[in-house]
């Protein structure tokens, strides 16, 4: 694939930054222009460059999410995150409340799961993100009432525990922006769902540029939300090298306002010493394959799952290999929660991760994938129902992590290895 965007195109996207608050008839002029002004070339099909099919594409969702926010003016919203959130949903999340604050709407960013990842934490605490843990539990006791809608951001609702019990609760859905391939039907007001883009901090920093916000360097929050965007964009873009053009169209818009000391600082976090345990164990039982490396960990306590994806991340290193998948059973005591969590990291670029993992884990009875994906990078979740708990019987859980071991291999190397396919050769 090559880009022909020429000097004279990058300099014609609309840097209109001038919402503000008080005036929004006039905003929406503002944002209305730029797309009269390209509607006509991105229907022009073969002359087109992809620059301003993707700027037409940009205008007309940022005035969409204008509209969106217009219509729900003074709501309170809840933006749910991944139960894991990584730096991608988490700057993401936090624009998007910084946004909706111009219309008067209060977002509340809550995630089930935890912060593991040691930048993650690190993100959190010195750009003072304001998300917030809920559990279940937590969720129990919450006047959900308050709340007249809710967001999706970086998910689609299916790798959250939080968002069947906000649905049962009659919230409606207001917005979905994800880059992630479509993983359900979900209908909202606002829909914005594009694989293609290689981070959602890359579809928020186009909104910024659209105009819903404008940034300002004199406001401390801008410049810890920029650095967190610009953080987010690098981490879902293995440091900008799988970056596409409006990637780093977006990182350089950001680099006007972000911190380069602060976000220096994030990536300094060190790992904890169980992230490096599972990081060994992932080595000592990695097998190579047809170019993959495919390695389980046992056990991790829930805190410390996102030592997997890191795992997977160093395994890919390795000459020869292109695909890495790393798993373990992930529990968490307190919420008598087990269940097998995996990660796919690739640097072949003709494999789909997420048709990958479709692929190898099937649904689950009601139909539910068991994981998906996006470019270069993909995840799964497999409930242990019935067998789980009861890990204090040694004997019993050894067993129990080589049934989900030996399981998990077949339906991998089923498709690293179509020969060795055990079905096939029955
Ligand atoms: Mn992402």
């Amino acid at each position: 694939m090559h880009f022909n965007s020429s000097l004279s195109q990058i300099e014609s996207l609309p840097l209109t930054g001038d919402l503000t608050q008080d005036d929004f008839e006039i905003d929406k002029d503002l944002v209305e222009v730029p797309l009269t002004k390209h509607s006509g070339t991105a229907l022009a099909g073969d002359g087109s460059s992809l620059g301003q099919r993707n700027n037409s594409l940009v205008n007309q969702k940022s005035e969409e999410l204008h509209n969106t926010f217009l219509a729900h003016r003074q709501e309170r919203q809840l933006v749910i995150l991944q139960d894991f959130p990584d730096p991608d949903a988490l700057s993401s999340a936090w624009t998007y409340q910084l946004i909706a604050q111009q219309y008067d709407i209060k977002c509340d960013i809550v995630y089930a799961g935890a912060l593991s990842h040691q930048e993650n934490i690190a993100l959190v605490k010195l750009t003072g993100l304001p998300a917030q843990r809920w559990t279940l539990q937590t969720l129990k006791n919450k006047d959900l009432s308050s709340y007249q809608g809710f967001a999706l951001i970086d998910n689609q609702g299916t790798t959250s525990q939080l968002v069947p019990l906000v649905q049962e609760a009659g919230i409606p859905i207001v917005a979905v922006i994800d880059h992630h391939s479509i993983q359900s039907d979900i209908k909202s007001d606002f829909f914005d769902v594009r694989p293609s883009v290689r981070a959602t901090a890359t579809i928020f920093t186009q909104y910024l540029q659209a105009g819903l916000l404008t940034l300002d360097s004199s406001i401390n929050q801008h410049i810890k939300c920029a650095t967190a965007l610009m953080h987010g964009l690098r981490s879902d873009t293995n440091r900008l090298m799988q970056a596409q053009e409006e990637d780093f169209m977006a990182a350089a818009y950001l680099s006007r306002f972000y911190d380069a000391q602060l976000l220096n600082a994030i990536l300094q976090a060190n790992r904890s010493k169980r992230v490096m345990d599972v990081i060994e164990r992932s080595l000592k039982n990695r097998i190579v394959q047809n170019n993959f490396s495919i390695a389980g960990v046992g056990y991790l306590r829930y805190d410390d799952r996102d030592a997997i994806p890191q795992a997977a991340d160093f395994l890919v290193t390795e000459e020869n290999v292109h695909t890495a998948v790393v798993y373990g059973i992930v529990h968490d005591e307190d919420e008598e929660l087990e269940v097998v969590i995996g990660s796919l990291r690739t640097t072949k670029l003709t494999l789909d991760p997420d048709e990958f993992i479709k692929e190898a884990f099937g649904q689950d009875s009601s139909g539910r994938f068991f994981g998906g994906g996006r470019t270069s990078a993909g995840g799964f979740e497999i409930p242990t129902g019935f067998l789980s708990g009861g890990n204090e019987n040694s004997a019993y859980a050894k067993m129990k992590w080589e049934v989900f071991d030996s399981q998990i291999k077949q339906k991998l190397l089923r498709l690293v290895n179509p020969k060795d396919n055990p079905i096939q050769s029955e």
